[in-house]
């Protein structure tokens, strides 16, 4: 392991003395963990970034973007640029074939130890372009047999694909399905491309969704793990989104993906181009939360790009442009298997120690009775790691997590323009921040500014950065039991909720970063 790794993997610091001796209390968790699953599906899900919340802060997914062809249309898409959301010139939407997407995975493997997933979510769908997807597969199963295969499909063609996706020991896949209901279906699809002929209309959405739910039920019965995302088209399917998830629920998925659609006018999409809205942050956790019962809700999906390198949150695709790759000698490849399994031993200690120091915490808010205190939305500034590790100015989006004496769960995360450009703050962003992060009673940073953090605190936020570079988790925990104490000691006076926060798209990490419509 190389003194890059060694960094990235600090130890999470211990809480302070008093909290010793209380290990047995409470056990909550605040994400499912290996004690809320069967070993053998904790196994699949640890190092997955996406199917584990917890995982997300240790471990990147890489997209190879292998597959331009779609079946469907969907309104939400504008395949014109790749089914890229932007059509702003300079964009170049670069495709791969399976050699170069297998040669990408290694270069970008022996960069990012951290890399644990390769998924082919794009640029069209994934099974409408079947032998690129599945050469693809066999040749890095053969080149990196520790990297997971994950795949997302619109599901039109999955009953036939099954058989083939098990041969190549997919363990995820994900099926976007945005409705049951046909009268539903027509107003999200014009139209199919099925048994070589268009389908539109309510015929099309019947056999569109027939096909997705008799593709989810063939999967699960394989116990291949089976992601839902929908997309929560408000006035169109955000209530029926409830429908398809007890029906998704019923067959056996094992996590629902309720995620924003993306609709900016610019992006050319139909329902950008005809005014269609997508949902404020305060419907969609609404939606997330009333659907939450014995299914997992996945809340940290970023709407990944179909070529998408790095820990979610942030893309590092242009690191690996196809140009790049080209000139890479494979001889000069260094693929360190030791390396890779050294790193994720680390961070498995990692997150067992840090899981003994929420269950103290939790049990220490319990025995001051701080489970009755109702739960606060706090931000924080990370750059992964499961760390406060980002100054305030540096961050392009808040992590948002609801806080109680027992747990911290993640609930998404906020976009935003920088602050600081150039080393001088931005009023206008800093405006805008402020009013993203309206809901929230904190925000936890490394550092901030005077200047930033009295705007903050005229707001109503508390700029924290008393828990700079410790774990997010703990800090949280800690930071409730002293906003709860400091609320009944008369020092801090509750935020009264209500507002609506736009959900904004947009570049993860740099300028002209967009998100593909295509989401795994
Ligand atoms: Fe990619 Fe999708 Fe696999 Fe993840 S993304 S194919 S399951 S490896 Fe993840 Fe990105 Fe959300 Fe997809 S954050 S868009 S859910
Ligand atoms: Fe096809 Fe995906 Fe675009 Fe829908 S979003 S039209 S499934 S490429």
């Amino acid at each position: 392991m190389d003194a890059k790794d060694q960094n990235f993997l600090k130890l999470i610091q211990e809480p302070e003395a008093e909290a010793s001796g209380c290990s047995e209390k409470s056990t909550c968790g605040t994400s499912a963990g290996p004690a809320d699953m069967d070993p053998e599906v904790w196994d699949k899900v640890k190092n997955h970034p996406c199917y584990s919340e917890e995982a997300h802060h240790f471990y990147a997914r890489m997209h190879v973007a292998v597959a331009p062809a779609c079946n469907i249309q969907c309104n939400y898409c504008n395949r014109k640029y790749d089914c890229s959301n932007e059509s702003r010139p300079g964009v170049v939407s670069e495709r791969l074939s399976p050699e170069l997407a297998a040669k990408k995975v290694l270069a970008v493997a022996s960069e990012i130890h951290q890399m644990t997933v390769v998924g082919i979510a794009g640029a069209g769908d994934s099974l409408a372009n079947p032998d690129k997807t599945f050469k693809t597969f066999e040749l890095i199963s053969k080149a990196a047999p520790d990297i997971k295969l994950c795949l997302s499909t619109n599901g039109l063609a999955l009953p036939d694909m099954v058989d083939r996706i098990a041969d190549y020991n997919v363990d995820h896949v994900t099926v976007t399905i945005n409705m049951v209901d046909p009268e539903v279906g027509e107003r999200i699809y014009p139209w199919i491309y099925y048994n070589k002929k268009r389908w539109k209309g309510r015929d099309a959405a019947k056999i569109l969704s027939e096909r997705q739910l008799l593709g989810l039920e063939m999967l699960t019965a394989r116990k291949i793990l089976v992601k839902v995302n929908s997309v929560m088209i408000p006035g169109v399917n955000d209530e029926h989104l409830k429908a398809v998830n007890r029906e998704v629920k019923k067959r056996g998925a094992f996590l629902h993906n309720i995620m924003p659609l993306i609709s900016e006018p610019e992006h050319g999409t139909y329902y950008g181009l005809t005014g269609q809205r997508g949902p404020t942050a305060e419907e969609l956790k609404h939606l997330q939360d009333s659907c939450e019962g014995e299914m997992n809700m996945m809340r940290h999906c970023r709407q990944c790009r179909a070529d998408a390198v790095g820990l979610l949150g942030e893309d590092r695709s242009a690191e690996f442009t196809n140009e790049k790759i080209e000139a890479i000698e494979i001889k000069d490849v260094a693929y360190d298997m030791t390396a890779r399994e050294a790193y994720r031993d680390k961070v498995e200690e990692t997150r067992e120690k840090e899981r003994k120091i929420k269950e103290m915490l939790a049990g220490l808010g319990m025995e001051k009775g701080l489970d009755q205190a109702p739960p606060i939305l706090v931000a924080v500034a990370t750059q992964g790691e499961g760390m406060v590790n980002q100054h305030f100015g540096h961050a392009r989006e808040f992590q948002v997590y609801e806080v109680t004496a027992a747990e911290a769960k993640f609930i998404g995360h906020r976009r935003v323009d920088l602050y600081c450009e150039g080393g001088y703050g931005e009023d206008d962003s800093l405006t805008r921040i402020t009013e993203a992060l309206s809901d929230c009673v904190a925000v936890m940073v490394a550092k901030v500014g005077g200047c930033p953090k009295k705007t903050l605190e005229e707001a109503g936020i508390a700029a924290v950065d008393a828990y700079a570079f410790q774990s997010i988790k703990p800090s949280l925990l800690k930071y409730f039991g002293e906003y709860t104490e400091g609320v009944r000691a008369g020092r801090i006076t509750p935020k009264a909720s209500g507002g609506q926060t736009k959900i904004r798209s947009g570049a993860l990490t740099g300028p002209g970063q967009i998100p593909l419509t295509v989401i795994g």
